[in-house]
């Protein structure tokens, strides 16, 4: 098991593993003079089983079409292990298009722990939620819901009850959030990705088709929501 301290070294490794020392030395100091972070998980790609490349090229090309539009805010794709075959594989395919690393990179580490762990200050991170919205059920929904508390349920419940696969729900979260007071988010964003798993609602039964277009627009929708808060 990888402890507090090996995550955050290995999240540094990480960032230069981008070949850009500059955005691991500005961004890990939390200074202010950073412009926004979005830190966003691969979705559907753990309990929604969806394929690892046709994932990896649909966050390539929604990174791509936002790039412009971000100003100085930046996206990053989080995952928990340096042995991320997502991670690895959205690294490889973002250095092949000449994606500006310093406006989107990859970071190994808890996406509720970042900024204590791994001292990358992220305002914003997403979830990669269930349809009802609701807290648990594991992977990074049970993970985000629990180390934001009850707040971020009731504030949940306050702008959606639930989603379509391929949408997405900003959600402010109160200051009195561990989330907020430990980490510096100030939003979570839900998205419903496609789901490929025949255990879980709404299964598209290995239609790429309409997998693959439900989460080109979780994507788009996701990167709305960012832009949105930090306009
Ligand atoms: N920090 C960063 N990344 C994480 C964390 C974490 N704490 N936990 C998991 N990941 P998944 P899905 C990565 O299964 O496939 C839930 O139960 C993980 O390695 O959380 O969209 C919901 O309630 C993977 O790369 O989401 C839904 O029912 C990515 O997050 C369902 O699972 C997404 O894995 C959604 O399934």
């Amino acid at each position: 098991k990888e402890t507090a301290s090996s995550l955050s070294h290995t999240a540094g490794e990480e960032v230069k593993g981008c070949q850009d020392p500059g955005v691991g030395s500005t961004s890990r100091n939390g200074s202010s003079s950073d412009g926004p972070i979005l830190a966003f998980p691969s979705i559907s790609t753990a309990d929604f089983q969806f394929d690892h490349e046709k994932a990896s090229d649909i966050i390539i090309e929604k990174v791509e079409e936002s790039m412009d539009m971000l100003g100085n805010a930046k996206l990053v794709l989080v995952d928990l292990t340096r042995g991320s075959k997502i991670l690895s594989l959205v690294r490889a395919k973002a250095a092949q298009k000449n994606i500006n690393p310093k406006k989107f990179f990859t970071f190994v580490g808890d996406i509720t722990k970042l900024y204590s762990e791994g001292g990358l200050r992220c305002t914003v991170i997403a979830n990669a939620a269930n349809w009802r919205l609701k807290p648990g059920g594991g992977g990074v929904n049970a993970a985000i819901f629990n180390a934001a508390g009850p707040d971020l349920e009731v504030a949940t419940k306050e702008q959606a009850k639930s989603l379509v696969p391929g949408s997405a729900v900003v959600v402010p979260l109160s200051s009195a959030s561990p989330l907020s007071s430990k980490e510096g988010v100030t939003h979570v964003i839900h998205v419903l990705g496609p789901n490929m798993n025949p255990h879980r609602p709404n299964c598209l039964d290995g239609d790429y088709v309409k997998g693959c277009q439900i989460l080109q627009k979780a994507y788009a929708s996701l990167f709305e929501g960012f832009l949105s808060i930090v306009r």
